[in-house]
Formats: structure tokens, sequence, C-alpha cells
């Protein structure tokens, strides 16, 4: 017997089921819906919008989700951060996703020198535009555009 079905479990959806003014992007392993915020909230609150509207601040799977989120801000010609879903507020230096996994350097993407956790205050991950959108630590109350994903 032929399962040709098995097939069809690799072929991305075309659009997935995104809602009005959600993205959808395919990274060659999984899909997703992202939200490229027009406004800016600290990360707390970026956090909290994201998860009332059922996804949380975007945890990077991959270095081609990274790139594509990179390529995402840059299009968006705004000199503003990012903020994406990873903090150390918990224990400093330890960096984990909002989903508890850690940041393991397979999804590596920190500029050169960061984290820098300056004035130890800088707990927060962002995407910054002065670092060709690589991370960056930032401190949490600063308010930044934000990616949400689910
Ligand atoms: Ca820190
Ligand atoms: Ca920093």
């Amino acid at each position: 017997m032929i399962r040709e079905e098995i097939y069809d479990v690799v072929q991305p959806p075309t659009s997935g089921n995104c809602k009005p003014g959600w993205e959808y992007l395919y990274t060659g392993v999984s899909h997703h819906c992202y939200y490229f915020s027009s406004n800016t909230l600290s990360w707390n609150s970026a956090e909290s919008w994201c998860r009332s509207h059922g996804a949380r601040l975007a945890v990077i799977k991959s270095s081609t989700e990274s790139r594509m989120l990179a390529s995402k801000a840059e299009r968006s010609h705004t000199s503003h951060g990012w903020w994406v879903g990873a903090t150390d507020r918990k224990r400093e230096g330890h960096w984990e996703w909002t989903n508890g996994e850690s940041v393991t350097h397979y999804t590596d993407n920190w500029h050169y020198g960061e984290p820098s956790s300056k004035y130890h205050d800088e707990d927060c991950m962002e995407l910054k535009q002065q670092f060709g959108w690589q991370w960056n630590d930032e401190t949490c109350s600063t308010e930044h555009l934000f990616i949400c994903k689910h």
C-alpha cells in the first residue's frame, strides 16, 4: 500500500490559519503566525499583549527563523528594537526562552560582546537595528516594538 499521506505532512500549508494582522512564516521545518507590532511596550507588557492573543513573545527555534525575523525587522525601516521572548531575569546570565527552554548555541545569534548586562539590569532580549538585528540584552522596562508568535 502506498502511503502518500506521509508526504502531505511535510508540505507547508500555503497560508496557515493566521488571524488578520498576523503573518504566516515557514522556516523550512515549522510554520507559525507572527505579529509584528506597530506600537512600543515594555517587555512585560509586550509579553502580556501576546498572551492575551493566544501567543507569546517569539521563541526563536533556529538560525533560519532568526534570519527571517531579522529580514522582516529590516524591511520595517525602523531603528526601534524588537522584543523577542528570552530573559535572564530568573538567574543572571542564564538565558531562557519564555517556553522554559535554554537559549542554546544552536540558535545563538548574540551580537559580539552581548549579552553585556550593562549595570546588571539588562535582562530582556531584543533584535537591535544598530547590531544588524542581532540580539542584545536590554533593560526590560524600555519600550520597544515586539514580535509575538503562536
Ligand atoms: Ca541580565
Ligand atoms: Ca546589552
